[in-house]
């Protein structure tokens, strides 16, 4: 083997290698500390999944919620000043906060994304100390 076919391959392998194995080390370190993966679909394809989430009071949580639909969605907590916005198809957005009090709080979808949007809600309890 000569040193242009060794470059070759160095190159080939940089540039179909390393990016792969870039994007897995970044996806892992940005969800290392995940509370809980959302899932959010309409009410007639699989709602929020899980509708139900339980956390500690006083303890930070952090969510990825991603749109698996073909509409746009939101997420928000208004108990808890909580608004993802708008989640487009198929994008993900992080939320990270710290509920301080116990308590039983809604979240829902706040985009008009079928006809059963009312239906695109689940709960967040946040369990005393
Ligand atoms: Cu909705």
């Amino acid at each position: 083997m000569n040193f242009k076919t060794i470059l070759v391959a160095a190159l080939v392998l940089g540039c179909t290698v390393l990016p792969v194995a870039a994007v897995f080390l970044y996806e892992n370190y940005r969800t290392r500390d995940l509370t809980a993966d959302i899932i959010a679909r309409a009410p007639e394809r699989g709602n929020f999944s899980p509708q139900k989430l339980t956390v500690p009071a006083g303890k930070e949580v952090k969510l990825r919620i991603l749109n698996n639909d073909t509409v746009v969605h939101g997420f928000a907590i208004p108990a808890l000043g909580i608004d993802a916005g708008e989640i487009k198809a198929g994008h993900v957005v992080f939320l990270t906060f710290t509920p301080n009090r116990p308590g039983a709080f809604d979240f829902y979808c706040t985009r008009w994304c079928s006809e059963f949007h009312l239906q695109m809600r689940g709960v967040l309890e946040v369990s005393g100390p």
